[in-house]
């Protein structure tokens, strides 16, 4: 008789202990603000995030990694090279679409002008910072140029605009540090392209990836008559892997106007010793389209001075220094805005 007792007790605690379990993964889930029934997971976007985390997000983990969506996770590898380079292309520098026709072009795009292919699975994930303020006309070309060249090499991409609010001057290097901070936040990339909105580049055999020591991306410009106008030049386009970005401090914060903050960013990448690698001349090469000097970005007459002193500030003026207020950030069809207040 007391056999069935203690299997229906033990049955019992059993069925209580199952019902507790379920209710706290349950609950797990939606504590943590998965929206699992919104929409389809990403392995880079949600999974990484969860990752991050620790304690009894495991559970989360667990459930978002059995909720990816199938394309993620059972895609091949894209080809180390991709299929569909052109190798040279034309650059238009000219034509002037409006966004919204432009947007129209691109349907392929995920709000905040964000792109992954569809068929294999991207070896690159890969954030454009692009410093930026009223050159609307720049960055409809750059728009229209970039999308389908980033497309053609295969990368998990997104573009960032930082847009520095009037009327103090333009600093160029602090926007690509306030684009870093805001892009990091958005996903995990591991590669940082910071970019300037006027320069397109002319083949797509520029693979915008980041290599093991950054990499001077615009190496020969036709307004420089395609030459290096100086060897340590590392200004225009560059690329840094994640770790050496932050290994470095970024940029300076203190570079107003134009000029100087490019040198400053390569001294730091020589103080820690990384070097500096280059595509052949034959393949970094970039169109460069022609504007006047703007009144805020007026050349710094500071720089060389300033840039005497570099070294005594790389460890207190950069990333861990940087104070902006974000005024908004938006992610519009073809990219997302940062825009930004800066205090001079
Ligand atoms: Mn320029």
């Amino acid at each position: 008789m007391a056999c069935p007792t203690v299997s229906r007790r033990f049955l019992f605690k059993l069925g209580a202990l199952l019902f507790i379990l379920v209710l706290y993964v349950f609950g797990a889930a939606f504590y943590s603000g998965l929206r699992l029934w919104q929409r389809p997971l990403t392995f880079d976007g949600d999974v990484r995030r969860l990752l991050n985390r620790s304690t009894w997000d495991v559970v989360d983990v667990l459930v978002a990694a059995s909720r990816l969506e199938k394309t993620t996770l059972t895609l091949p590898a894209c080809p180390i090279i991709s299929p569909h380079l052109k190798g040279p292309v034309q650059v238009d520098n000219v034509s002037t679409p409006s966004f919204e026709s432009l947007a129209a072009q691109h349907p392929e795009l995920e709000a905040g002008g964000l792109w992954r292919p569809t068929d294999c699975r991207s070896r690159l994930h890969v954030a454009i910072i692009v410093p930026y303020r009223q050159r609307e006309h720049h960055l409809k070309l750059f728009l229209t140029h970039m999308h389908p060249f980033l497309q053609r090499q295969q990368l998990d991409y997104g573009i960032y605009i930082v847009d520095q609010a009037l009327p103090t001057r333009f600093n160029r290097a602090m926007l690509m540090n306030i684009g870093y901070a805001e892009a990091s936040k958005q996903a995990n990339y591991s590669c940082y392209i910071f970019h300037d909105v006027d320069l397109l580049p002319e083949d797509d055999r520029n693979i915008y990836s980041c290599p093991d020591q950054p990499r001077h991306m615009s190496v020969a410009v036709d307004k420089f008559k395609y030459r290096l106008i100086y060897s340590t030049l590392f200004g225009g386009v560059t690329a840094f892997k994640t770790e050496h970005f932050k290994l470095i401090n970024g940029f300076s914060n203190i570079f107003f106007g134009w000029g100087g903050e490019d040198d400053d960013l390569r001294q730091r990448v020589d103080h820690h010793h990384l070097s500096v690698l280059r595509y052949p001349m034959t393949i970094a090469r970039y169109v460069m389209v022609k504007h006047t000097r703007e009144k805020l970005n007026a050349a710094n007459r500071q720089r060389v001075e300033m840039l005497r002193h570099s070294k005594e500030r790389f460890d207190t003026d950069g990333l861990n220094s940087l104070q902006y207020d974000l005024l908004k950030l938006e992610k519009r069809p073809l990219y997302t805005w940062v825009y930004a207040w800066i205090h001079e």
